[in-house]
C-alpha cells in the first residue's frame, strides 16, 4: 500500500508505464483502437499486475492522481503517434483512437470533467480520438450523477465505453439514457461463446442490444479463432484479446502499428 502511494507520486521514476492492447475488426483484423493498460515494473518485486495494485490504488484514493497521469500519458502518446504518422506518411488520422480506463473514484471527483478538459487542451489530443472506459458497476452505482458526468464528457467530444458489460446489473431503460458509444462484452461471456450454451446466448443478447441502441460492441478476451468466428456470426464487429495481441509496451506496439495501419 505504501509502495503504490509513493509510486503514484512519481509514476515514471517508480517503474509505472502504459502498455497498449489493440482492438481490431473481427472480420478484417483492421485496427480500431488501442486500450492503455497500466503496468508496473517494481524495483524489487518484478512486474506487478494491475489486478493487484489498481484495487489498492482505488482503496487508498491514489488512483485519482495516478489515473490523471494515465490519461495525460495516453493523450501525449496519441499525439506522438499522430506526429510520427504525419511525418512518415502524411496520415495522422490513420492512428487509431486510444481507450483509457477510468475508476469510480475518478468519476466521482467533482472536478473530473474539468481535469479531462485541461488534459485535452494541454496535450492537444482530439477528444474524438479518446475513449473513456467505465465499468458497468461504477455507472450503475450512482445513476443520476453518472448521467450528469457522462453527458458533460460527451459534450467535450469524448467517446464513452461501458467496460465489463453484462456483469453489473444494468437496467435497460438506463442504458438507453446514457450517452455511451461502445459496449465491451465481458471476457466471462466470451470464454464460452463458441460452445453455444448460456455464455453464447448472453453474448448474442448483448450484441443485439448494442445493435438496437446503435452502439458498437467490442468482445474482450478473444483467445481462439472459434470464439472469433462465433462472435462474428452474432454480428459483433470488434474484438480484443490474446488471439490478436496482448498489451505491449510503446516501442513494440509502435512497430506493430507501422505494419498494421
Ligand atoms: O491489464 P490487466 O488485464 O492485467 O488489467 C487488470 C485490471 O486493471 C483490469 O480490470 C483493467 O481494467 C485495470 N486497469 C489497467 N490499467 C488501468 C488504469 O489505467 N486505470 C484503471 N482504473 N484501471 C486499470
Ligand atoms: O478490465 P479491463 O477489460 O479493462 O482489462 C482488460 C484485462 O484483460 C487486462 O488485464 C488484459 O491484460 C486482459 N486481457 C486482454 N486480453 C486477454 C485475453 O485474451 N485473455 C485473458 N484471459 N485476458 C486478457
Ligand atoms: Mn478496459
Ligand atoms: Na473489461
Amino acid at each position: 500500500e505504501a509502495d503504490i502511494r509513493m509510486a503514484a507520486g512519481a509514476p515514471e521514476r517508480s517503474g509505472l508505464f502504459l502498455a497498449y492492447q489493440p482492438i481490431v475488426d473481427l472480420r478484417t483484423g483492421a485496427v480500431r483502437g488501442l486500450e492503455a493498460l497500466l503496468r508496473w515494473d517494481h524495483p524489487t518485486r518484478g512486474t506487478v499486475t494491475p489486478s493487484v495494485f489498481v484495487p489498492v490504488a482505488e482503496h487508498t484514493g491514489v488512483i485519482v492522481p495516478l489515473g490523471r497521469w494515465v490519461l495525460e500519458q495516453a493523450c501525449t502518446q496519441l499525439m506522438a503517434w499522430r506526429t510520427q504518422w504525419w511525418r512518415e506518411r502524411r496520415q495522422p488520422d490513420s492512428v487509431p483512437s486510444v481507450s483509457v480506463n477510468i475508476s469510480g473514484r475518478q468519476l466521482a471527483e467533482e472536478d473530473f470533467v474539468d481535469e479531462v478538459a485541461a488534459i485535452l487542451q494541454r496535450t492537444g489530443a482530439p477528444a474524438g480520438s479518446i475513449t473513456l472506459e467505465i465499468t458497468e458497476s461504477v455507472i450503475m452505482r450512482n445513476t443520476e450523477s453518472s448521467l450528469r458526468t457522462l453527458s458533460a464528457l460527451k459534450a467535450l467530444g469524448l467517446r464513452l465505453a461501458i467496460d465489463d458489460f453484462g456483469t453489473g446489473y444494468s437496467s435497460l431503460s438506463y442504458l438507453q439514457k446514457f450517452p455511451v458509444d461502445v459496449l465491451k462484452i465481458d471476457r466471462a461471456f466470451v470464454e464460452g461463446v463458441a460452445q453455444g450454451g448460456s455464455d453464447a446466448a448472453l453474448a448474442r443478447t448483448i450484441v443485439t442490444l448494442g445493435t438496437t441502441l446503435g452502439l458498437r460492441t467490442v468482445a474482450e478476451g478473444v483467445e481462439t479463432s472459434s470464439q472469433q468466428e462465433a462472435l462474428e456470426a452474432m454480428g459483433c464487429v470488434d474484438g480484443q484479446g490474446y488471439l490478436f495481441s496482448p498489451a505491449r509496451p510503446v516501442d513494440e506496439i509502435t512497430a506493430w502499428l507501422r505494419v498494421q495501419t
